[in-house]
């Protein structure tokens, strides 16, 4: 409803590409991993071993579990050891995604795109005897959720069935949890730079599997010049901020459309 120049309207075709830094995760990662065991490697393995068991017995039993966490780490235990010496007396948080229904169908009451696509929809749902069906996952250490939660809502007021997956996925899971819910289209939502790492992987899991009919799309904060680099690895379709809801489902349902012809 709110005219913001550039962001919703009058946008670029092109945006400029902005100035970043570009990370490579997978050297990130190996060296922490690197430097993880090498920390492992020079501690009193008995002491901390003896420190992890404490955090226990007083998560089971009662005591201060800041002191004893503080004593672990002084005996080089690591923040995930700390953790699972917790987890096995409380066992571990699941984040639960709630999405309401009804939100954007209110909003866009009386709008003619949005009518027209939920049509289409319908139109598809009845010519394939299903709805077009559409896995929001978030891989990685990504918390964002909120584009996540906007997309998943959005597109089930429009009339598409959506599933949403856990927070902390890897792309193992997110591609078997396709597989399992026999979805059209996996919609990766990416805001902390995991995509150019997460987004191949995903896509030859789906291939191992035998099931590379299951169209790729991501979206999420990703900068423009890492598009082609995801065009170039299988992902079809790339939605960043301010992305118009309705014509992104009119996108995603051709993209549909056209793999089954
Ligand atoms: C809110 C926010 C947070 C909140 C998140 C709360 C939550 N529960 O989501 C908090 C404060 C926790 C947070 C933490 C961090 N954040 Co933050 N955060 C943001 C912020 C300001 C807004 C994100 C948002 O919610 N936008 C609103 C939603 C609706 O928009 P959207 O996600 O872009 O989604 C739209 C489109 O992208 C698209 N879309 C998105 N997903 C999908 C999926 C599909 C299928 C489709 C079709 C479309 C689509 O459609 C949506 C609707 O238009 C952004 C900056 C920004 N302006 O984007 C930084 C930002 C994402 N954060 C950033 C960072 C670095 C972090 C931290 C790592 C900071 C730190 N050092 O601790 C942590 C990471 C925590 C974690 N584990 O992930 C960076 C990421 C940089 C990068 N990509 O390289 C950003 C870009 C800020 C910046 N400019 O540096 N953050």
């Amino acid at each position: 409803t709110e005219v913001v120049v550039g962001v919703n309207k009058y946008r670029k075709d092109n945006e400029d590409p902005i100035d970043i830094l570009d990370i490579d995760n997978e050297a990130v990662r190996l060296s922490q991993i690197a430097r993880i065991e090498a920390t492992k490697a020079a501690r009193d393995e008995a002491a901390c071993e003896a420190a992890l068991t404490e955090i226990t017995r007083r998560a089971n039993e009662g005591g201060n579990l800041l002191e004893a966490a503080v004593d672990a780490s002084r005996a080089r235990a690591t923040v995930g050891e700390i953790s699972m010496a917790m987890e096995k007396a409380f066992g571990r948080h699941r984040a639960e995604v709630k999405t309401l229904a009804g939100v954007y169908g209110a909003a866009y009451e009386g709008d003619a795109g949005f009518a027209a696509i939920q049509e289409s929809v319908e139109k598809f749902a009845e010519e394939e005897g299903r709805r077009p069906r559409m896995l929001v996952v978030k891989m990685g250490q990504d918390g964002h959720d909120r584009g996540a939660k906007v997309i998943a809502t959005a597109f089930a007021d429009i009339g598409f069935d959506v599933d949403v997956g856990p927070l902390f996925q890897t792309p193992a899971e997110a591609a078997q949890d396709a597989i399992d819910n026999d979805v059209h289209v996996i919609g990766i939502s990416s805001q902390a730079a995991g995509h150019k790492t997460l987004a191949p992987k995903l896509v030859q899991a789906l291939k191992d599997a035998g099931a590379d009919d299951i169209i790729v799309i991501c979206g999420g904060v990703i900068p423009q010049q890492d598009y082609q680099f995801l065009y170039d690895s299988g992902v079809k379709a790339i939605f960043g901020p301010g992305t118009n809801i309705p014509k992104a489902a009119a996108d995603i349902l051709n993209l549909i459309r056209s793999a089954r012809v």
